[in-house]
């Protein structure tokens, strides 16, 4: 039995889940296992599911998160296709606990699927939300593809080249990711050395944070939302590179239009 279908608000985040996971599939951003997603879900669990047995032994996390203390998340399953996520995420995710001492969790629900290799940095992300007091309860990593061509560019890996550009293809982009683009230099998937670098990054301020040569990560209030901020950034890059196309070098919008821009929308940079 499927613990969300009698709990509206965790049915609701886990239908959000299966939602991005159909689109990233669709735009050609998930190929094979690509992409993660995990969502903190500790906001809709009651007290039947405190009470619920775990159905695996406790596991590592391989670090100690203390802002977790009590937290619980849906998590893809490791090595599961976004592509299957989207028919059906219960099958192809599972929700876990955090136990006490914030370095091992147990899988709480449907079945044991073991959750995606990248849990370590996901949960470092989620503690590191909780730590600075961030709303954001959703973290999303895709390979959009024309965000990723881009990074194989030196010239688009200078902080907020890619910003500034994508920001000036269509006024929407700096609207609604004011934040803009975040460059994280090529790293091993996976490793430490990448969560850590994820995290300093989205401390400087960003929401989407774009690894050299890989894909890119994002956090924001849910799911949808990360997806969102992705898609108009990806949306920009793909105007960019349709004017390159045409054979010319896109105008971009003017300076004096970026600054009314800004002041329009009460931008934050
Ligand atoms: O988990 O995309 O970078 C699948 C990935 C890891
Ligand atoms: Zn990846």
């Amino acid at each position: 039995m499927n613990i969300t279908y009698t709990r509206p608000a965790l049915q609701a985040e886990i239908e959000k889940v299966a939602e991005v996971a159909g689109y990233l599939w669709q735009k050609g951003w998930a190929e094979r296992n690509g992409g993660n997603i995990t969502i903190n879900i500790t906001a809709h669990i009651d007290e039947a599911l405190q009470a619920l047995p775990a159905l695996t032994e406790p596991r590592p996390i391989g670090k100690k998160l203390p802002h977790l203390a009590g937290c619980w998340f849906y998590c893809k399953g490791t090595g599961r296709r976004m592509r299957d996520l989207a028919r059906d995420p219960m099958a192809n995710g599972s929700i876990i606990r955090i136990l006490p001492g914030c370095d091992s969790y147990e899988i709480v629900a449907d079945a044991p699927v073991a959750p995606t290799s990248e849990l370590p940095s996901h949960l470092a992300v989620h503690d590191y939300l909780l730590a600075k007091g961030s709303p954001y309860r959703a973290s999303l990593h895709t390979h959009p593809i024309e965000l990723v061509a881009l990074t194989h560019s030196p010239k688009w890996l200078q902080k907020d080249a890619a910003t500034r550009m994508l920001w000036s293809m269509i006024p929407e982009t700096r609207a609604f990711c004011p934040r803009g683009l975040g460059i994280v230099p090529y790293l091993m998937p996976s490793s430490v050395e990448l969560a850590e670098a994820t995290i300093r990054t989205l401390d400087e301020d960003y929401d989407v944070v774009m690894w050299e040569k890989h894909g890119v990560f994002a956090v924001e209030t849910d799911i949808l939302n990360a997806f969102d901020q992705v898609d108009v950034l990806n949306k920009a890059a793909q105007i960019y590179i349709a004017a390159r196309s045409m054979g010319f070098e896109p105008e971009g919008m003017r300076d004096a239009q970026m600054e009314e821009l800004k002041a329009a929308f009460k931008l934050p940079k």
